[in-house]
């Protein structure tokens, strides 16, 4: 396994290259052009410059989350078709600077959504929670602000101002929109974009709903074990594959991760790996570790291991420690600790099995 971390640039996060460098072992760096929007272009300068500024710190740039696909993609509109030439054309512009894999979504209008952005835990941290109680009582304009006001300044991912300020338009698109046509758009937009992606070299890996069910009335299509299989065989190649995120997956107990990750293994480029805990209508994200959540994360590590898994994978969001200012579930702090834990796994079962 590669180990990664994300970053979302200089200036625009509070951890920077020098601490990342100090975790054992996390070769990659996790990256995007985080000002652009979905639909826009991106040009070989500035993807350039971007990737040659991270691998002179010493890390390698080969995972880029995320290339958003812009709605009309997402609607089936006509002029979708302009937006895959666009998003084709930054496919062969990353694969120039030597980019391995693509993450990205296929969720409507929102990306992740939570309920707050700090619960806090017995032990005085606070953490990303979904109250769904809370999320269906509660207006859209609160949500918004809610997510705004506690994100301390930073833009969290998916969560663009540019995004939100189409939403009233977006969502009434979406009114006419069934799962029925989103699979179909979403089966579009594969059959153009792979084998490009295949020519070029690069892995597309489609991160799963989160949470893992459909919210205010949208259909969400990526979610489920049969949801995984089908994409997977709308074009069957190994350049149509997935970003397996265990916490996104594993808020609902009707996954079973250890049993989908080993038949969707060989398809699997990425993982992002974090737990959470379920209870009743609540979930809540907590310590990497298996014992402190509902995801098996040993399982997973063990899975990984068994296949000599030869991905790149993540340590996913963290909980705010010994008073850490970061952007939400983006710290230092515990996405270190997360990594020390999978790389514990790892090695145990490393000398195990020698
Ligand atoms: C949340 C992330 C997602 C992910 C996108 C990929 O923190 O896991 O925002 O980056 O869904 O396109």
């Amino acid at each position: 396994m590669k180990m990664a971390f994300r970053w979302f640039g200089e200036n625009n996060d509070s951890v920077t290259l020098d601490q990342i460098r100090q975790i054992p072992q996390t070769s990659n760096i996790v990256w995007s052009l985080h000002d652009k929007v979905a639909g826009d272009t991106w040009s070989e300068a500035e993807i350039t410059k971007e990737a040659n500024f991270i691998k002179a710190q010493g890390f390698e740039i080969d995972v880029v989350e995320s290339v958003n696909i812009h709605e009309d993609i997402k609607l089936g509109k006509v002029s979708r078709d302009k937006y895959i030439e666009i998003y084709q054309d930054t496919i062969r512009k990353l694969s120039k600077v030597g980019v391995k894999v693509i993450c990205y979504n296929f969720m409507p209008v929102f990306d992740w959504m939570r309920s707050d952005l700090a619960m806090p835990l017995k032990d005085g941290s606070t953490v990303l929670a979904y109250d769904a109680d809370i999320v269906e009582a509660r207006s859209f304009e609160q949500t918004l602000k809610d997510f705004s006001d506690g994100a301390l300044g930073y833009t969290l991912p998916g969560w663009e101002p540019e995004r939100l300020a189409l939403l009233a338009e977006t969502l009434k698109a979406y009114q006419s929109i069934t799962e029925d046509q989103l699979w179909k758009n979403l089966e579009y937009f594969l059959k153009a974009i792979i084998p490009v992606a295949r020519e070029y070299g690069i892995k597309m890996a489609i991160h799963p709903d989160d949470p893992p069910w459909s919210i205010f009335n949208l259909p969400r299509i990526v979610n489920r074990v049969e949801h995984l299989r089908k994409i997977l065989s709308l074009v069957d190649d190994p350049h149509n594959g997935l970003t397996f995120c265990t916490g996104s997956l594993g808020s609902t107990s009707e996954n079973d991760l250890p049993a989908m990750l080993t038949e969707f293994i060989d398809r699997t480029p990425f993982m992002h790996i974090r737990n959470v805990k379920r209870e009743d209508r609540l979930f809540y994200e907590t310590s990497h570790r298996t014992q402190d959540g509902s995801v098996n994360i040993t399982k997973i590590i063990e899975v990984l291991h068994a296949h000599n898994y030869q991905g790149y994978v993540r340590p996913d969001h963290g909980r705010m420690l010994w008073n850490e200012a970061a952007r939400p579930g983006y710290g230092l702090y515990d996405r270190a600790l997360g990594i020390m834990y999978l790389w514990g796994l790892w090695d145990a079962f490393q000398q195990k099995s020698k």
